[in-house]
């Protein structure tokens, strides 16, 4: 297996791009053709994923901007793999090594000197209309920035933290951003505010996917998520000081948004498509100044398909390790975690559990919705049952279930304000009900059904040229 540190592409977008280009290039559709910013690459994307095609597309002419558009990353799971080195490996084996390099995260370092300050543009200067902005679903109030690396640093402990929030492009330099209940940047967001406060927040524009599965690893508020971006990278991220925001951000990075959120200030944001496939609601939402945008001669550009594979596969694939760590604490005999498409990889979880005492199973769920705010739904099964699989333990709930006994629901409690099935989805309200489901087998479960000898029987003794 090969590994990043060992790998002669730097660890950037470009060298990612660099990488597939020769070593896979079948991953890479390169459109010349003009496109349209509004439903033209979003109508492409769309198309492509109907014909089960998840490439990666590189729109080198979207109309009304110089700049080249990087769309579609994270669609693929081989590609996410690919991005840690991995050349085989199924879904286990990647989740494996992703929770290896998690625990053990890299400072970052500093330099003086950086590509994505190669070009630095500031007060009257600044436009994010000249960045190939896109406009996605029908009914999306604006053009969006919708893979944004949020850098933002937390006023009492100085820990970093990074999170992708979505941007609407108000005016040239102004934008939204909805901060969800979930998100450790809502924490740091009203800490500035409460202190009457501009929050500084520097928007990360383009990286390599393993620093994107970095900056999205499952943590607490303080992990500083660029430490694990340089563990996942295995190789120390380079950091440089913004120009006019006290933060800083990755030196390799191909754009940089340098912004603060006003306080006290909201402004009417969305309706937009978001990942449960339903919109999300207009808010009253924070605004940011761009203060400037820093980039390289020649940046790319780089977006997310928000409520399709290339946001739903890289947010559903790096929960599990962390509501697994936390369920060993309520349940040390727990053996797998599954966070399954089924659920759009955010409200149901399936955990299976070796039980050694009854109640223990009530307890593991309990445990995963304290790891994970996302999560309405968690089924915890025998060890026996295969969770990758959703008719099994759909099956465990049909046989093992007495609803009465073996749910619990909490009501009223934090989930996230996009659940189109929160109290009040128009409201973006983020309180939901949460619901606990002991699938697994209770002491006075019937024997199963099973017939004796089966495995040894010689078949083709029976029926010639049989093949099993
Ligand atoms: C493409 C994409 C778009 C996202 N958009 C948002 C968003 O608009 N608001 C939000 O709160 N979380 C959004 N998320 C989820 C957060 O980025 C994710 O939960 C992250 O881990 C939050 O980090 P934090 O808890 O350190 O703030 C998005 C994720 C992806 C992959
Ligand atoms: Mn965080």
């Amino acid at each position: 297996m090969t590994t990043p540190s060992n790998s002669p592409y730097a660890a950037d977008l470009r060298g990612f791009i660099e990488f597939l280009d020769k070593e896979h290039p079948e991953h890479i559709v390169r459109i010349s053709k003009e496109v349209d910013p509004n439903f033209g690459v979003s109508g492409i994307l769309e198309r492509l994923e109907r014909d089960g095609k998840f490439p990666l597309v590189i729109f080198e002419n979207v109309k009304g901007s110089k700049i080249p558009l990087v769309a579609n990353m994270h669609a693929s799971f081989e590609r996410l793999r690919l991005s840690l080195g991995m050349e085989h490996g199924g879904v286990k084996e990647f989740v494996k090594e992703c929770a290896a390099r998690q625990a053990h995260p890299l400072d970052p370092v500093r330099v003086e000197s950086a590509p994505v300050q190669e070009v630095v543009r500031q007060g009257g200067d600044v436009d994010v209309e000249e960045l190939p902005v896109c406009t996605y679903h029908e009914k999306d109030a604006g053009k969006y920035i919708t893979a944004g690396l949020a850098v933002m640093r937390d006023p009492e402990t100085g820990i970093n933290n990074v999170g992708i929030y979505r941007h609407q492009v108000h005016e040239k330099n102004l934008l939204g951003v909805q901060l969800s209940e979930t998100a450790d940047g809502n924490i740091i967001w009203k800490k500035y505010e409460k202190r009457g406060l501009p929050c500084p927040i520097a928007i990360v524009i383009g990286h390599h996917p393993a620093f994107f599965i970095g900056s999205l690893c499952f943590s607490t508020l303080d992990s500083d998520e660029l430490r694990i971006a340089g563990g996942m990278l295995q190789r120390p991220v380079p950091l440089v000081r913004c120009k006019t925001i006290p933060l800083d951000v990755p030196a390799n990075a191909e754009i940089v948004l340098e912004c603060e959120i006003r306080p006290v200030e909201r402004r009417a944001e969305a309706p937009f498509g978001e990942y449960p496939g339903t919109y999300g609601p207009r808010r009253m939402n924070p605004v940011l100044d761009v203060k400037a945008i820093t980039h390289r001669r020649n940046p790319l550009y780089q977006n997310a398909f928000v409520g399709h594979a290339d946001n739903l596969l890289l947010s559903g694939l790096l929960r599990t390790t962390f509501i697994e760590d936390t369920v060993k604490i309520a349940c040390p005999t727990v053996r797998a975690v599954n966070v399954p498409r089924a659920g759009r990889f955010r409200f149901i979880c399936y955990v299976a559990i070796e039980k050694m005492n009854e109640g223990e199973a009530k307890l593991a769920a309990m445990a995963a919705f304290v790891a994970d705010p996302f999560l309405k739904f968690v089924v915890v099964v025998d060890h026996d049952v295969d969770i990758d699989n959703d008719t099994d333990v759909l099956h465990a709930i049909a046989t093992r279930v007495r609803a009465d006994q073996d749910t619990f629901m909490v009501p009223y409690a934090k989930g996230s304000p996009l659940d189109p099935a929160s109290y009040d989805p128009a409201g973006g309200s983020p309180l939901v009900t949460k619901m606990g489901i002991d699938a697994t087998r209770k002491s006075n479960y019937p024997d199963e059904i099973s017939v004796p000898g089966f495995e040894a029987i010689d078949m083709a003794a029976f029926i010639p040229g049989y093949k099993p």
